[in-house]
Order: C-alpha cells, then sequence, then structure tokens
C-alpha cells in the first residue's frame, strides 16, 4: 500500500494544503483568563504547522455557549487579538489554519453559564453525561428548551465568531455540528422534543444547523466554510432513530450551500468506528466538496482510504497531540509518541507544548 497520496498538496477553497494531513480540534482547556488563548497555544499550534490544515480547539461563540472551563472564544477583541498571535505563529510557518466554531447548548453548568443561569437545549432535557468545571468532572447542568425568539440570536453568535475568526487572521471556519453539541442536538430526534418549526420532522430538526452554516457563508463565504459531523456517535448522550436520512438531508443542503467541506467522525467519537451501521461512502460521493475523515486512522488506514477516493483529507487527533511533526515521521514510517491522557485537559506545558520531534529525540539520544 502507497502512502503517498497522504504528503501530496491539497487544493481547498483558495489554499493550496502542502498535505492531506489535517490536525483534528482538539479541546485542551488552557485559555485562562477571559477565554483568550494562552501564549502556550501559540508555540502548541506553531510546533503543528506542518499539518497540510489545522483545525483550532472548540472556541465558543459567546458565553452561553461554553459548557467547560478554560476553553477559548471567540467573540471578545482580547480572544480576537490571543487567536491573531497563533495565526501569524502559523502562517510564518507556511500552515494553514481553520477556527471551529462551537455552542454546547446542554453540554454545561451554571457555572459557566451568563448570570449562573440554566444551559440552554433544543428541549428541558438533561444529558446523561459529565462536564468539566471547577478542576473537576461535574454532572452537567439541567437545561430550559431554547425559545422560538431566541434563535435567531444565537445563528448571530456563530456569524459574528466567524467574521471575528476571519479578523484574526484564520483562513476559514469550522461549524461545530458533531458531538452532541447545540447544532447536533437539534439535528438528533432523541435530544430534540421541540413541537414548533425546528422538531418533529428531520427538516425541521436540520434547520438550526443549515440555518448557521448559511449565515457563516453569508459572512465570510462558501469557499472558507466547512462543518463537521458525527451521524452515529453516542458522545454527550446523542442519538437519533435514521441518522442515514438525516445525514442524506443535511448534506444535500450543505452542497447546495456549496460548503467547501464536509469533516466526518466516522463511529463513536474517540472509540469504535463500527459502533452502528452508516454507509460514510455514499455521504462522500453526495458532497461535493472535500471530505474529512475522522476518527481512528493509522497511516494504513489513512493511505487505504485515500488510495480508494474515499476521502480527500485525513484528520488525525491524539496522534498530533503528542507528535507535532506527525506528517514527517509518517513519511518516514518513523516511530510515534505516545500520548499521556493525564494531561489532555488543563495544565500546563507539560503534554502540550513538550512532546518532541523526532529531531529532539534523536539528538537527545
Ligand atoms: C473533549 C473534551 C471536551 C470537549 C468535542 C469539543 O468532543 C469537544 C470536546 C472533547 O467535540
Amino acid at each position: 500500500m502507497s502512502t503517498a497520496k497522504l504528503f501530496e498538496p491539497y487544493k481547498l477553497g483558495s489554499v493550496t494544503l502542502a498535505n492531506r494531513a489535517v490536525m483534528a480540534p482538539l479541546t485542551r482547556n488552557r485559555a485562562l483568563a477571559g477565554f483568550v488563548p494562552n501564549p502556550l497555544a501559540v508555540e502548541y499550534y506553531g510546533q503543528r504547522a506542518s499539518a497540510g490544515l489545522l483545525i483550532s480547539e472548540a472556541t465558543q461563540v459567546s458565553q452561553q455557549g461554553q459548557g467547560y472551563q478554560d476553553t477559548p472564544g471567540i467573540y471578545s477583541q482580547e480572544q480576537i487579538a490571543g487567536w491573531r498571535k497563533v495565526t501569524d505563529r502559523v502562517h510564518e510557518r507556511g500552515g494553514h489554519i481553520y477556527l471551529q466554531l462551537w455552542h454546547v447548548g446542554r453540554i454545561s453548568h451554571t457555572d459557566l453559564q451568563p448570570n449562573n443561569g440554566a444551559p440552554v437545549a433544543p428541549s428541558a432535557i438533561r444529558a446523561k453525561g459529565k462536564t468539566f468545571v471547577g478542576g473537576t468532572f461535574a454532572d452537567v447542568s439541567e437545561p430550559r428548551a431554547l425559545e422560538l425568539a431566541e434563535i435567531p440570536g444565537i445563528i448571530d453568535d456563530f456569524k459574528r465568531g466567524a467574521a471575528n475568526a476571519i479578523a484574526a487572521g484564520f483562513d476559514g471556519v469550522e461549524v461545530h455540528g458533531a458531538n452532541g453539541y447545540l447544532l447536533e442536538q437539534f439535528a438528533k430526534d432523541g435530544i430534540n422534543k421541540r413541537t414548533d418549526s425546528y422538531g418533529g420532522s428531520i427538516e425541521n430538526r436540520a434547520k438550526l444547523i443549515l440555518e448557521v452554516s448559511q449565515a457563516v457563508v453569508a459572512e465570510v463565504g462558501a469557499a472558507r466554510t466547512g462543518i463537521r459531523i458525527s451521524p452515529v456517535t453516542p458522545a454527550n448522550d446523542a442519538s437519533d432513530s435514521n441518522p442515514q436520512a438525516l445525514y442524506d438531508h443535511i448534506v444535500d443542503q450543505l452542497n447546495a450551500q456549496k460548503l467547501v467541506y464536509i469533516h466526518v467522525v466516522e463511529g463513536a467519537t474517540g472509540g469504535p468506528r463500527d459502533i452502528a451501521p452508516f454507509d460514510y461512502k455514499s455521504l462522500r460521493k453526495r458532497f461535493k466538496g472535500a471530505y474529512i475523515a475522522n476518527n481512528g486512522y493509522s497511516l494504513d488506514l489513512a493511505s487505504q482510504v485515500l488510495a480508494a477516493d474515499d476521502a480527500d483529507l485525513i484528520a488525525f487527533g491524539k496522534l498530533f497531540i503528542s507528535n507535532p511533526d506527525l506528517v514527517e515521521r509518517l513519511k518516514q514510517g518513523a516511530p510515534l509518541n505516545d500520548f499521556d491522557k493525564a494531561t489532555f485537559y488543563g495544565g500546563g506545558a507539560k503534554g502540550y507544548t513538550d512532546y518532541p520531534t523526532l529531531e529532539a529525540a534523536q539528538a537527545a539520544q
């Protein structure tokens, strides 16, 4: 199996990526004061600039959209200025970077919400799940159902986030439509029990995710707008009775909006790829833009899928945490550093900016 295709350039919208390896969005909980990216983030993303495309960690579009401590935002001038340092560093090193726009919906805690209010959701149903807040894992709070009149404000928050991301120097934005957060909460019938025009049929449940992507496209252009979806993930208590029909509809509409890519978490996020039947190949064929495949990819599987033209780009998550020079290591068939789960969320440089490159590891021997 030739691995060569992974290292070939790829034209994504108006930028040419140096290779087809994407750094997946990875929550690291190190944005302290004001939810501004920490100076260490400049180093962290800069170290990984040899990825064809970097996607930022999930970044809340509003305080209401935050669900975990110390995640960065993209709604204040300070946050824009903090992110600008990251994008400058990545660009200086020849990389490209998108920002992931996030609203957690019901996966939050009153401690993180404006005026300590209830998190918002399609329906007032608490998720079975935990969030990380106050230095520990806590049950998520009971949410309240969004009023119909509040929905335009949510769409505007995404729109502002997209404009701010471009002002911060990002090459584009990825709408976080995956992993049991707000947009997926509306789309999936295990969570959305509304009886208004945002609930019930597939068309109604898909409305919010599609209105958000449309608004983002109107703000920054389709050539700079991607989206992440996770049709069958059980993450954050998500479920749907007919994901194939739901995502066929969503992808047809994203096609009409001419989004530059869909980024698909195949299977259970960070877990088994074969958790539920789903035809990803047909989704790939339906969509005219780029298909980024994600979840548990090894070099072998990536090479196989690229060779079969079942994806254009492959996103690697944990491997990019522990291997800043992942592309070079894969190219050489070199050993990979192991990742340390204990330092994924929160903390400082340890487990963040101190994983060695191959060169540094060899020099230390
Ligand atoms: C891990 C921990 C907290 C958040 C996702 C944004 O799953 C996340 C996330 C992952 O998309």
